[in-house]
């Protein structure tokens, strides 16, 4: 059956749209979703190859095996990151069979055709899925879904390789690199890391890692380094090889996105390089491995009640983990049940957790500049939580715009409130400022201090340095072309004068007509230079472009075959001891 005509449609659409009672209203304020934003929000999951049963509920309406597969494999491209694994509901409205079949297979087709103000992508319209398409998915989402497997310890040991055992790995650094200047830059498409000296901006090596590559982090020691891809394999990479390469892999679930390692020396021992963690979307669980293998030794599962509700999740994704340097300790942050695991990794057979729930939605964030706060965006609550390492315990709750998405945010001295950590949003063009001193600055402390007015929504990634006196912040998501490629810089000094627009993209000179998102600053080691990635399609060329902190000028541009798809970039320094 053809999706309805243009006026019955419109008609229908608004009828659906004001009577969509079983789809709870809490987002219904949201602007339609921007192509990248949606590419961003609902890209794709590694589970889409994982094979499952054909599960059928006998009210709804016949499938094919074919047309079940395709609904299958569509659903976990498209759907999956805002729906969920099992359809209960993340960041987009539950999907089950006792809120789809009511609804019907009509219905639900021009839903999915035509999207929403609530924020479903209109996936006819945009191109992206054709009729046979939507009306398959109208009947995919009417049936039982489909659950992936488990990934317990067998399965991981199954992946688990050293490639170098530590005994064979060099007792001294074998190159004439400036390890603490190297950048892991991802090359999400091609499954690589590009290590890059940031001394000569020449390629050191590409590096083979797991299918679209995530986030790299340093250890504590700065010697290794360690990469997710999102099908949750961790790679391991040795800096003091001649040649820095791979020395040992692991799957640890199905998809995955974080990773990190602990950090912690004080009092209670040295744990120095000691022990890795990675946090997975499925299942929901995070693994402690060692540090020096990546052995896996301690799985825990996620699943759980919902903070306020108090409902239970049956898939509560990790989100972002950091390394506490308080206490020996993990932060791993749940994104759905809104919980913060304070982790201690002392004794992994009597594991202690202190649980701080905060707000649902809990995504990526950074250190305050004295490390003893966690500022993590619960994005899809327009709020930031604030974890308090030492006392383990949650400092505040503090309102921002409209989805925070701060990557590991920015730190700087404002003149008037003093310290304060920044994040940028995706939803809206406002920068948040909020105090993070509460000894000085009592009054300012946890609150937001200030709104910067930004280019525009779509920001992702925002960065400064303790020897800068710039606050950077991208758009990439903005679907002006304009905006997604340049960025926005403010002198802290004078943050009433606004910004300065970086054409950023232009600059990189590149031929052809890629996208061209700027994505991502970050400094080198001294703090006196900003890398930006040029993130174009697979097909098209990409760069890595290099501005002057101080001039605010071109400084290089790092063009190469190789950089494919770069998003990413981690200096090797500022990610061991979270600069930024
Ligand atoms: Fe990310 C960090 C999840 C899409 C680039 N991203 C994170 C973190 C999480 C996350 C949980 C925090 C990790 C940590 O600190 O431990 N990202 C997700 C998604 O679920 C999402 C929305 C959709 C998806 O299917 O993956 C998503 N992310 C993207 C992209 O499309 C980006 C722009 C390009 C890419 O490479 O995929 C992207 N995410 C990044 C980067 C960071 C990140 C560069 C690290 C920022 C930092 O400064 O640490």
């Amino acid at each position: 059956m053809k999706i309805l005509k243009p006026l019955a449609r419109w008609v229908t659409l608004a009828t659906l749209l004001f009577t969509a009672a079983p789809f709870p209203a809490h987002a219904q304020d949201k602007k339609p979703v921007s192509p990248a934003e949606m590419n961003y929000q609902a890209g794709t999951s590694p589970l889409g190859e994982v094979p499952m049963y054909q599960s059928a509920n006998p009210k709804a309406p016949k499938m094919t095996q074919a047309e079940f597969e395709l609904g299958r494999k569509t659903y976990f491209e498209r759907c999956a990151g805002c729906h969920g694994v099992l359809r209960k509901g993340a960041t987009g409205k539950p999907l089950t069979p006792d809120l789809t079949i009511d609804k019907g297979t009509e219905y639900l087709k021009v839903f999915i055709a035509y999207g929403s103000p609530a924020g479903m992508p209109n996936w006819l319209t945009s191109g992206e899925m054709d009729e046979k398409t939507v009306d398959v998915m109208a009947r995919y989402i009417q049936q039982d879904p489909p659950v992936p497997p488990e990934f317990g310890m067998a399965q991981m040991k199954a992946t688990w390789k050293v490639i170098v055992p530590p005994a064979q790995r060099p007792t001294k650094k074998m190159n004439g690199y400036n390890i603490e200047n190297i950048f892991s830059t991802t090359l999400r498409d091609t499954g690589e890391v590009a290590l890059i000296d940031g001394d000569t901006k020449k390629i050191i090596n590409i590096v083979k890692t797991g299918y679209a590559v995530h986030i790299s982090r340093t250890s504590g020691s700065g010697r290794y380094l360690f990469v997710i891809g999102r099908d949750a394999k961790v790679n391991m990479i040795d800096l003091w090889m001649a040649t820095p390469d791979n020395v040992a892999e692991v799957r640890i679930g199905l998809e995955a996105r974080s990773v990190d390692t602990s950090k912690y020396k004080g009092k209670e021992g040295d744990y120095t390089d000691k022990l890795a963690i990675a946090g997975a979307y499925w299942p929901p669980q995070f693994v402690i491995m060692k540090g020096d293998t990546l052995e896996p030794v301690k799985v825990v599962s996620t699943r759980g009640m919902v903070v306020g509700t108090q409902e239970y999740h049956p898939e509560p994704r990790v989100a972002s983990i950091v390394a506490s340097h308080f206490k020996p300790e993990f932060v791993v942050n749940v994104k759905e049940t809104g919980k913060t695991l304070m982790v201690d990794y002392t004794n992994l057979d009597a594991l202690k957790i202190t649980e701080i729930g905060s707000a649902p939605f809990l995504h990526d964030g950074g250190w305050d500049s004295s490390k003893r706060y966690f500022m993590v965006a619960a994005n899809q609550s327009n709020k930031i939580s604030v974890i308090d390492a030492k006392e383990g315990k949650l400092a505040a709750l503090v309102d921002v715009g409209k989805i925070p998405h701060p990557g590991r945010g920015a730190n700087f001295i404002h003149p008037k409130f003093g310290p304060v950590w920044a994040t940028g949003h995706l939803g809206d063009e406002t920068i948040a400022l909020i105090g993070t001193d509460p000894v000085k600055h009592k009054a300012n402390a946890f609150k937001k201090v200030a709104d910067l007015k930004g280019q525009g929504g779509g920001a992702l990634f925002i960065k400064s340095h303790p020897k800068s006196r710039h606050l950077y912040s991208d758009t990439p998501l903005n679907p002006d072309a304009k905006i997604s490629q340049s960025v926005a810089v403010y002198d802290i000094k004078n943050l009433d004068k606004g910004y300065t627009v970086l054409p950023i993209a232009e600059w990189a000179g590149l031929s052809d007509d890629g996208a061209k998102r700027v994505v991502q600053p970050e400094f080198n080691k001294a703090g006196d230079e900003v890398w930006f990635a040029v993130w174009s399609a697979k097909d098209k060329q990409s760069a890595l472009v290099v501005v002057d902190d101080k001039t605010l000028k071109l400084k290089a541009v790092i063009k190469d075959p190789r950089l494919i798809t770069p998003t990413g970039h981690f200096n090797i320094y500022n990610t061991q001891h979270d600069v930024y």
